[in-house]
Formats: structure tokens, sequence, C-alpha cells
């Protein structure tokens, strides 16, 4: 059997690509929890929506730019349920989706394998499935009518470009992102693939802040060579920041930090010499969510795939850049 990363790689191989940008306000609620728009009315487009958690600055924002998006106002019945970044959560609000016949499911996957029995019962249900953010690894065919998301191997080469260009002698520790997800596996083929020679070890710190935080602890003991750090999220580089000053280190300068995603705090660290890069992912897409998740509904053609566009910020990036940042 053809592995589903092949499957899933050909998939995207095959199609052409558009560019998006745009989404609203999320909440933990629980994974029994979940949230309904207020009325809808007839001839309302029913999705549900299964968000992965709460875990970084970029979710918030991109729940918040969904929820501003797929308001009823919009023509919207929104059920949106926070996984909490468990995937056993997510399979359940699928299958509630399932049973509850929305019209479309959309839904951002924790990680990239597992999905196969969902996908096919949501198949079987005829329900169309837009995927969006990550990404999945699966055997089921033609999984879902089109994906909305970023580059992330690109982002993880073009973090990993900066280092050569910037501090090719560097030894570097990578601090992964959740193990198994799209953004972890493509970020860190990426930066690999650019200066893998450089990385002298490498630890998982889950997306959040206070995992990070323990990563880098960690990190500095068992790899004291260790004098740049790149993040798979500004979240975890927060707590790497925590962990360098208090192994009474200066970040920025004795342990450089290169990131991903640009939320404003991740800049502030970026214009507070804490940061030495950043390379954007922008989360705000729910606009153009919204129109596919409409086309999608309606029967339209739409394109398999969206890439979000990002750009990328070194230290010459300025307060009022970060005072101007939306999320
Ligand atoms: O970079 C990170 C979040 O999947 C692109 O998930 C997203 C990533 C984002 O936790 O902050």
């Amino acid at each position: 059997m053809s592995s589903p990363r092949t499957t899933r790689r050909s998939f995207v191989a095959a199609v052409g690509v558009a560019t998006l940008w745009g989404l609203s306000a999320c909440g933990g609620g629980d994974a029994a929890g979940s949230e309904t728009a207020e009325g809808g009315g007839s001839g309302a487009v029913t999705v549900g929506f299964s968000q992965l958690g709460a875990e970084s600055g970029w979710r918030t924002a991109n729940t918040e730019s969904v929820k501003a998006a797929l308001t009823s106002a919009n023509g919207f019945d929104l059920k949106f349920v926070d996984a909490q970044q468990k995937q056993e959560n997510q399979i359940k609000a699928l299958r509630d989706f399932v049973a509850q016949d929305v019209d479309v499911i959309a839904f951002s996957p924790v990680i990239e394998t597992g999905w196969d029995e969902v996908l096919q019962e949501i198949k079987d249900s005829g329900i169309p499935v837009v995927l969006v953010d990550r990404t999945v690894d699966t055997s089921v065919k033609d999984p879902y009518a089109t994906w909305i998301g970023a580059d992330f191997e690109q982002e993880g080469k073009t973090a990993g470009e900066w280092v050569a260009q910037n501090a090719p002698d560097a030894k570097v520790f990578e601090l992964q992102g959740t193990l198994g997800s799209g953004a972890q596996v493509d970020r860190e083929k990426g930066f690999d693939g650019v200066v893998g020679k450089q990385v002298v070890g490498k630890a998982s710190g889950n997306f959040t802040r206070a995992e990070g935080k323990t990563a880098v602890e960690a990190a500095l003991q068992t790899y004291p060579e260790t004098n740049l750090i790149f993040t798979h999220n500004d979240d975890m580089g927060l707590g790497a920041v925590e962990a360098i000053e208090a192994a009474g280190k200066v970040p920025g300068k004795d342990v450089k930090i290169v990131s991903v995603d640009g939320v404003r705090d991740g800049l502030q660290a970026l214009v507070d010499g804490k940061f030495n890069y950043v390379v954007e992912c922008n989360p705000v897409f729910g606009d153009q969510l919204a129109t596919l998740v409409k086309d999608v509904a309606a029967g339209k053609d739409v394109p398999k795939e969206t890439i979000v566009q990002d750009k990328a910020f070194d230290q010459s990036t300025t307060q009022a850049d970060v005072d101007a940042r939306k999320y």
C-alpha cells in the first residue's frame, strides 16, 4: 500500500495553488461542550468546525478569525468544538457532526495520522470536508474537498536559510512542535534540509510556552554547547527565553532564537532583541475559509489547496510594526 504520506504528497502535488489571508474567538471549552452560533436561519450553511486546541497565540488568532467569518450574519450556523490537543476529542466531535448531518465539516487535525476510520465514515455520509491549517496522512482516497493552510516546509527552509547565512557555525537545538503534526514534521524537514548538520539536539515543547520552557531547561543541561534555538513556534520560543534567562544567559546573544509564527509577542521579542528572526505563519484566513465552505456546500468547484502567504521578520522590525500587528 502506498504510504498515507505519499498519498497526501501526490494529492497536494497534483493540485493548483491559490492565495489567501484570514479568522475568530475561541475558548478552551471542554471537548464535550460545543458552541453553536445563534440563529443561522433557514438557508444558512451548517458547518461543524473541530479546532484542535488553544495551545498558542497563533491558534487563538486563528479561532478568532474563523469565528468572525463563520457568523450567522454571513449565512452560517457554526458548531465550534475545541479538542484541547487530543485526537480522541477531535474524532468524537467529527462523529457528532456526522450524526447532526451538518452541511460541511471543517477541521484542523492535531496530528497527521490516525484519521482513516473517521474520514471514511465522513466520506460514506456524503458530507464534504474542508481541511484547515494542518495536514492529514491517510489511505482514504480523496479525503477532503479542499485544504487551506501554510507551506510549513517552506517556513522551515526560510528559517534554515537565515541560519546558514547568519550563524553558519551555530550549534542548534531544535524545539519541535507537537510530534507527528504537519507543522512539526514539515518545518523540521524544511529546516534540517538546509542546516540539519548544525542540529545538536531536538525535543518537543508541544507548541506551548510552558512545555517549551521545560524542554529548553533540559536542553541547556544536555547540550550545553547550544547557542541557537530553532523553535517551531513563538510560544515555545518565549518559554525558551525564560529558560535561557534563568540559566544566566542572554537570549538573542548567548543563545540566538529563530522562530515561526509572528504573533505580536513573538515580534515584540524580536524588537527587544531576544528573538533574532521570525518566519511568519499567518493565522488570519477566516474570510477565505468562509468562501470555501460556502462554495463546497453549494457543490461548486474549489481549488484543491489554498496556501496562506507568509513573510519573515528580522531585527529591523520596529515597535510600530508590533503595535500594528492585529494578533
Ligand atoms: O505555528 C503553532 C500552533 O498549525 C500552523 O500550530 C499551526 C501551528 C502554529 O500551535 O503556533
